[in-house]
C-alpha cells in the first residue's frame, strides 16, 4: 500500500492510516487498480482478440487522464461496441418493467429523455454525471478498472462512483467478467439519481474510511448485498420482489431469477436486509448469489445501513461537506 504507511490522524490514541479528506485526493487513488485496467485473464472472451485489447489500452488511458477538475472528457465508441450495447439493451429491456424497482424506472425515463439513454448509442459518462449530480450531488468518476475495495468505497465517501468506461466482449454480450459500462451505465447509474440510495452509498463511504481491515471487509459484504444484489418491496405491489442491485439490474439471467423467489426446492434463499447479518455473509462471484437480502424500501435500507455504520467501533465519524468536498471529522458523543 502505497499510501498506508503514512498516518496522518491520531485520535484517541489510536493511529489512523491516510484516507483522502478533499475529492482532489481520489486521483491519488483511482490509478491503483488491482490489475492495471488490462491485463484480460486466460479465460477473458477477448483474451484472444487483439483489436479488443488495444481498444481497452486506449480507454484505460482516457481514464487514467482525468482528474477531478477535469471534464469527463467525451468517447467515440465504435460500431461494434455499440452493436454490443444494443444486444444488452435489448434483452435487459423485456424484463426491467416486471422486476426493477420503481426509483430505477423513473430515473430510467428521465435519462432517456436528459442523458440520451437509449439502444442505439451508448450514453456519455459525461453526460450522465451532470445530470446525477444536478439531482442528487452523486457524480461519475473515470476508471480504468477495479480498484481494492478500501479505494473503490472511499470514493463513495465523496458522493463519487468511480465508474468503468469499457464495454464487454461482444462474442458474450450477456457476460462479463468484470464491471464495464453496459454494468455501471444499466445497472449502477439510475439508482444515483434517487437520494435514499446515495444515502446509502455514501453511508457506507464514510464508514469505510480509516476503517479496519476486518471492517472494510463487512462493509464490502453489506455493499455487495444491497447496492449490487440487493432486492426491496414495492409500496404497489408488495408481495413482489423488485431489484434494486446493479448485478441484477444489468443481468438478463440473474434478474429474473432472483425476483422469482424461492421455487420449490431450487431458488435463492431470501432474507430480510439486516447489515449485521449481510457483513458476514460469505458469497460466490462467478454464479448466482444463492442469498438474496430484502429490504422494505430503500429508505429502509438507508436506515439499517446508518445504525449498522454507528455501531462499527471507531475513534472517530467521519462527515462530508459537499460544498467544499471535504471530509471533516467528528469525535464520537
Ligand atoms: N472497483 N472499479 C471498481 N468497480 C467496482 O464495482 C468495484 C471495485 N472494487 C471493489 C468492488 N467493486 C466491490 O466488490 C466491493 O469490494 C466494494
Ligand atoms: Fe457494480
Amino acid at each position: 500500500k502505497e499510501f498506508g504507511v503514512q498516518k496522518l490522524l491520531v485520535l484517541d490514541e489510536k493511529e489512523v492510516d491516510w484516507f483522502p479528506r478533499h475529492i482532489s485526493e481520489l486521483d491519488l487513488i483511482a490509478n491503483r487498480t488491482l490489475d492495471a485496467g488490462i491485463d484480460l485473464e486466460a479465460d477473458h472472451p477477448g483474451f484472444q482478440d487483439d483489436v479488443y485489447r488495444k481498444r481497452r489500452e486506449e480507454l484505460a488511458r482516457f481514464s487514467k487522464e482525468h482528474s477531478w477538475n477535469k471534464p469527463i472528457a467525451h468517447i467515440e465508441y465504435t460500431k461494434d461496441e455499440v452493436h454490443c450495447w444494443s444486444m444488452v439493451w435489448d434483452k435487459m429491456e423485456q424484463l426491467w418493467q416486471k422486476y426493477a424497482c420503481h426509483e430505477y424506472l423513473d430515473a430510467l425515463e428521465l435519462m432517456k429523455k436528459h442523458c440520451n439513454y437509449n439502444r442505439d448509442s451508448i450514453p456519455q459518462q459525461a453526460d450522465i454525471s451532470k445530470f446525477l449530480e444536478s439531482r442528487t450531488k452523486f457524480k461519475l468518476r473515470p476508471v480504468s478498472g477495479l480498484l481494492s475495495s478500501r479505494d473503490f468505497l472511499n470514493g463513495l465517501a465523496f458522493r463519487t462512483f468511480f465508474c468503468t468506461q469499457y464495454i464487454r466482449h461482444s462474442s458474450r454480450p450477456l457476460y462479463t467478467p468484470e464491471p464495464d459500462i453496459c454494468h455501471e451505465l444499466l445497472g449502477h447509474a439510475p439508482m444515483f439519481a434517487n437520494q435514499d440510495f446515495c444515502d446509502f452509498s455514501q453511508e457506507i463511504g464514510l464508514a469505510s474510511l480509516g476503517a479496519s481491515d476486518a471492517d472494510i471487509e463487512k462493509l464490502a459484504r453489506c455493499y455487495w448485498f444491497s447496492v449490487e444484489f440487493g432486492l426491496c418491496k414495492d409500496r404497489n405491489t408488495p408481495s413482489e420482489l423488485k431489484a434494486y442491485g446493479a448485478g441484477l439490474l444489468s443481468s438478463f439471467g440473474e434478474l429474473e431469477y432472483a425476483c422469482s423467489g424461492p421455487v420449490v426446492e431450487v431458488g435463492p434463499t431470501i432474507l430480510e436486509w439486516d447489515p449485521e447479518v449481510a457483513s458476514k455473509q460469505d458469497f460466490p462471484i462467478t454464479t448466482y448469489q444463492p442469498v438474496y437480502f430484502l429490504a422494505e424500501s430503500l429508505q429502509d435500507a438507508k436506515m439499517k445501513m446508518r445504525r449498522f455504520c454507528e455501531d462499527l467501533p471507531r475513534p472517530f465519524f467521519a462527515r462530508y461537506n459537499s460544498q467544499t468536498q471535504t471530509i471533516f471529522i467528528d469525535r464520537p458523543v
